[in-house]
Formats: C-alpha cells, sequence, structure tokens
C-alpha cells in the first residue's frame, strides 16, 4: 500500500495577524500527534531572491512594481519542488503566507495594469495548498500588536486594502475554495483551537478521497 502523502496547509493574514505564532503552533501540535511536519515562510529571506525582498520591505532598496512582485513569486518557485517532495514522502508542509498575499500585496498598491488577475498568472502552477487559514483581523487591531510599522507595507490605508482584496480572493476567485476564515481578533488559545478544527476537517476531504496534490 501506498504511504500517505503529507498535507499542504497555508497561513494567510495581515501584518502581525498571529500569523507566525499561529503557525509555530500548528507545527508543534503535528509534530506531538506524531505528523512529520516541515515550516516554511514565504518570503523565504534566506536565499539570494529572498534576500533582494527583504532589503526592498525594509526600504534599503527600491524596486519597479513588476520586478518587486516576481522576485516575490521567483521566491515561491524556488521551494516548489522541495514542497512537492515533502508532501510526496509523507510530510506535511506548514508555510506562513504563499501565493495569495502575492496577489493582494501587489494589487493593493492600485498601480494601473497590476490587478488580482495580472498577479495571479506567474503563481499558476505552484503546488495548491490543502486548504488556506486566513486569519481575520481588522487593521486598527493589528497595528495595536507590537513591532508594527517597522516595514514597507505596515500602513493602515495599503492593510486596509489588504483585507478587502483578501474578501475579493475569497469571493470571486479560484481561490475561495481553499480558504477558511478564522476570527483571529480573539484570544491565542481560542484561534489555536479553531484551527485545529479547521485543519482536522481539510485532512478528512483529503484522506476519504485521497486526492493528490493539486
Ligand atoms: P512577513 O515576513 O510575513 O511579515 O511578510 C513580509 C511582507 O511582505 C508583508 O508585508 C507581506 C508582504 N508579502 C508577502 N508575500 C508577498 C508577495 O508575494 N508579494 C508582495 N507584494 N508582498 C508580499
Ligand atoms: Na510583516
Ligand atoms: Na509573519
Amino acid at each position: 500500500m501506498a504511504s500517505k502523502r503529507g498535507k499542504l496547509i497555508v497561513f494567510e493574514g495581515l501584518d502581525r495577524s498571529g500569523k507566525s505564532t499561529q503557525c509555530e503552533r500548528l507545527v508543534t501540535h503535528l509534530r506531538h500527534q506524531g505528523q512529520k511536519v516541515e515550516h516554511m515562510r514565504f518570503p523565504d529571506r534566506t536565499t539570494p531572491i529572498g534576500k533582494m525582498i527583504s532589503n526592498y520591505l525594509s526600504g534599503q532598496t527600491q524596486q519597479e512594481d513588476h520586478v518587486i512582485h516576481l522576485l516575490f513569486t521567483a521566491n515561491r518557485w524556488e521551494l516548489a519542488k522541495a514542497i512537492e517532495s515533502f508532501v510526496k514522502e509523507g510530510t506535511t508542509v506548514v508555510v506562513d503566507r504563499y501565493y495569495y498575499s502575492g496577489c493582494v500585496y501587489t494589487a493593493a498598491k492600485g498601480v494601473s495594469g497590476l490587478g488580482l488577475d495580472w498577479c495571479r498568472q506567474p503563481e499558476v502552477g505552484l503546488p495548491r495548498p490543502d486548504v488556506c487559514i486566513f486569519l481575520d483581523i481588522a487593521a486598527e487591531e493589528a497595528a495595536k500588536r507590537g513591532g508594527y510599522g517597522e516595514e514597507r507595507y505596515e500602513r493602515k490605508e495599503m492593510q486596509d486594502r489588504v483585507r478587502e482584496l483578501f474578501g475579493e480572493l475569497r469571493e470571486h476567485h479560484d481561490e475561495r475554495e481553499d480558504i477558511v476564515v478564522i476570527d483571529a481578533g480573539r484570544g491565542v488559545e481560542d484561534v489555536e483551537e479553531a484551527i485545529q478544527k479547521a485543519a482536522v476537517k481539510a485532512w478528512d476531504v483529503v484522506e476519504q478521497s485521497g486526492l493528490p496534490l493539486r
């Protein structure tokens, strides 16, 4: 009998929505259950492309809007094969941000010609998550959390637009089937519990249907 594949789980949300904390908690939880789990995040700032992105986000460098969009995308493609191999060999991959952020953050700039549909194109073909957990919080709430405002996109108008566009993705695009919305304005433990429930539900679908990674 072929061994069970791993799952691909993505976390999305505004800056300071609690993604990083909740990613870590889910990874720990799944490992305690005896699952093999790999934790990734995008942008992965450790690669040469990731370093260019990091310098852009911190304001040290400038990039033309199409160029930075494609660098973020390329940073995901750098790791696409690795994600596929992990999942195939039975390791679950938990990812902090993915192509949903890719579409929404660039589109939120409001540059002519850089709408959601254009932004999605270079991302087409990346392994598609079994579930995307969207941690929903208002920009005002997120802004009250520590460390806010240090990087390029951490401004209220930008974050408001990002949140609106995540809403558009959920309503009008193919991505809508993947996304589960979790109210992230609650306490850490409550959010964690809601995420675990959503994750279990997504597993059941994958396991009962034996679906391959899309
Ligand atoms: P983080 O390391 O998760 O705080 O992400 C850094 C910032 O970059 C954050 O404001 C979200 C943004 N971001 C993440 N992925 C993408 C992407 O693919 N494209 C664009 N334009 N921005 C992104
Ligand atoms: Na950030
Ligand atoms: Na984060």
